[in-house]
């Protein structure tokens, strides 16, 4: 792919922007290519996917701003629908999806990392939505996502003040579940993910779906979404095996996602 690497290691997949010389920013070709990337993972085997940016200086610096710079209102619109699909299309990828941010994450790119299922980023990372400075909103998803993941007092000051953030403000605040040094962010990703990849994955993916579902309707309806779910995992032969290891005191487990 032109912008947008992916390797699989295991039943990890790691999906790598890179566009290093915009220090990533995301241009209509990015987008496509993201899509593709993401298209083209094989489900079966893949347990859990890594998002990350080229280079050490930047996950995402944005959607590119001398793309967006000339473009019309019908075009505006047609720019943050293709966006917003690829993001929405991560956000419920059946597969959980970590980012592990590497630097600048800007804009759209704080809006990518906020699609994936959870962040870790480097000692160097910054975020922020810089936009009401250059004259727009979020358009990716930015205002929706940062309030419900930091609560909406917090999400409208730093959106109104366009004020980045460094990467142990983003630890605080809740943005982020750790922060690493530079040098070992993906080791770590690697570790977490593999540690998810371990575990049975339709029930993975199950919790993602009823997590997700979940906090969009009322607690009434939520729990009704997890009974479904955990139903639907004893039709699995990857409880009987899980139950059975306990069962049988095995430590080794095979679970094959059936
Ligand atoms: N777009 C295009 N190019 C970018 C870029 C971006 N977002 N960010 C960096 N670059 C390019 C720079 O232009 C420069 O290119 P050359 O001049 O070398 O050709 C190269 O990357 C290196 O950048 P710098 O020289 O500026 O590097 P520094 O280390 O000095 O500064 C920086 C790094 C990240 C602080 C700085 O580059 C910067 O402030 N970048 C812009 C960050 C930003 O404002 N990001 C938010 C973009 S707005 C919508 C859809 C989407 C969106 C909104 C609405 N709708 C359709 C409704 C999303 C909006 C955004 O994401």
């Amino acid at each position: 792919m032109g912008f947008v690497d992916y390797s699989a290691e295991g039943q990890i997949g790691i999906i790598t922007i890179n566009r290093p010389k915009a220090l990533n920013a995301l241009n209509a070709d990015v987008l496509e290519d993201l899509k593709a990337v993401l298209e083209g993972v094989d489900q079966e085997a893949v347990r859990c996917l890594i998002i990350t940016g080229a280079g050490e200086k930047s996950f995402v610096a944005g959607a590119d701003i001398a793309q967006m710079s000339t473009l019309t209102k019908a075009e505006g619109e047609a720019f943050g629908k293709k966006g917003n699909d690829i993001f929405r299309a991560l956000e419920v990828f059946p597969i959980p999806v970590i980012a592990a941010v590497n630097g600048f994450a800007l804009g759209g790119g704080c809006e990518l990392a906020m699609s994936c299922d959870f962040r870790i980023c480097s000692d160097n990372a910054m975020f922020g939505q810089p936009e009401v400075g250059l004259g727009i909103t979020p358009g990716f998803g930015g205002t929706q996502r940062l309030a419900r993941l930091i609560g909406p007092g917090m999400a409208k000051q730093l959106i109104y003040s366009a004020r980045n953030i460094k990467a142990d403000e983003a630890l605080r605040i809740g943005l982020v579940n750790a922060v690493y040094p530079q040098a070992e962010l993906m080791d770590q990703a690697k570790k977490i993910a593999s540690g998810i990849a371990k575990n049975a994955p339709i029930a993975v993916r199950a919790c993602k779906k009823a997590i997700n579902e979940g906090l969009e309707v009322c607690m009434d309806e939520a729990i009704v979404i997890e009974e479904k779910l955990f139903g639907s995992c004893f039709e699995t032969a990857d409880q009987k095996e899980g139950m059975g290891a306990f069962l049988e005191k095995r430590k080794d487990k095979n679970f094959i996602n059936r």
